[in-house]
């Protein structure tokens, strides 16, 4: 058995900076909070920027500075949202590669989101997949509902295994109009992963405990953070992202399984060693 990768989703493009003070969302606050949630026990920071105010943004240039300067103050593996805000087209999240991060997220598929509809058809899986593949930057296949996973088969068998030869997957939980975030789900969609992939879970909003308990349980990995859950506990907001980092850092102890360093996780994901200077 592996130790635990966790990755931490820092910020977001849906929470609202008034209602949750603690989101980081400058450039500062952003490295502070990687630095914290590395010491805290993550090893990928899964990025989305906003921009001065406040909005989701996927501007290339914000993009570049973000990279470098996580790059410059942490070890952590950086992993760029290419899905943005629900509003983005598709043209903007395929340029986030341009920013030269170590991975990506890619979703596998469309997927009601709230009111909204998060959009990912298969030509804009195809396209972002074979541009992460000429780019070397290694995808994270993101995970919201059953027809993701026949569409990830599909998209293995028609173009090849990824950039680093790695097929990592993450189950997005129990947001509404998504699959929901409990252990039966759980076990059912690693049954259908892949042969060989690994995979990590996150449950959104009350989701994220069960859902991390049964990720343990099941030998998966973990992403928590602020994109996920703003709640600590009933009633409890989140003060920082480090408290949720730190908590699944417990839990991977307890079981076991203690946090992978950044380095390990390097070579667990097939992604080459850190750009810091
Ligand atoms: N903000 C969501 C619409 C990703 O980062 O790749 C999409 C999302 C997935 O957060
Ligand atoms: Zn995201």
């Amino acid at each position: 058995m592996t130790g635990t990768l966790i990755t931490v989703a820092a910020t977001g493009a849906e929470a609202d900076k008034a209602q949750a003070p603690a989101l980081p969302i400058t450039l500062e606050e952003l490295t502070k909070t990687a630095v914290r949630c590395q010491e805290a026990g993550a090893a990928v920071i899964h990025v989305h920027i906003r921009d001065d105010e406040a909005r989701p943004t996927l501007d290339v240039s914000r993009l570049k500075d973000t990279v470098a300067a996580l790059r410059a103050s942490t070890d952590l593996i950086i992993q760029l949202s290419t899905g943005g805000a629900v509003t983005d087209p598709f043209d903007a999240r395929l340029a986030v590669l341009g920013a030269r991060p170590d991975a990506c997220s890619l979703t596998c598929g469309t997927v009601n989101f709230g009111d909204d509809v998060f959009a990912n058809p298969w030509g804009f899986i195809k396209d972002l997949y074979q541009l992460t593949k000429e780019r070397g930057v290694v995808p994270e296949f993101e995970l919201f509902d059953f027809g993701h996973i026949a569409t990830l088969h599909r998209l293995l068998h028609e173009y090849g295994p990824p950039s680093g030869g790695h097929v990592h997957c993450d189950l997005v939980m129990g947001v509404p109009g998504g699959m929901p975030g409990d252990a039966a789900t759980l076990v059912a969609a690693v049954r259908a992963l892949p042969g060989g992939a690994t995979w990590s879970a996150t449950g959104i909003g009350r989701t994220t405990l069960p859902v991390m308990f049964a990720a343990l349980a099941a030998g998966g990995h973990l992403r928590v953070g602020m994109e996920d859950t703003l709640t600590f506990a009933k009633g409890r907001p989140v003060t920082g992202n480090e408290e949720l980092v730190q908590r699944a850092a417990d839990l991977a102890d307890l079981a076991q399984r203690p946090p992978m360093t950044s380095a390990e996780a390097r070579q667990f994901l097939g992604v080459s060693p850190s750009g810091r200077r």
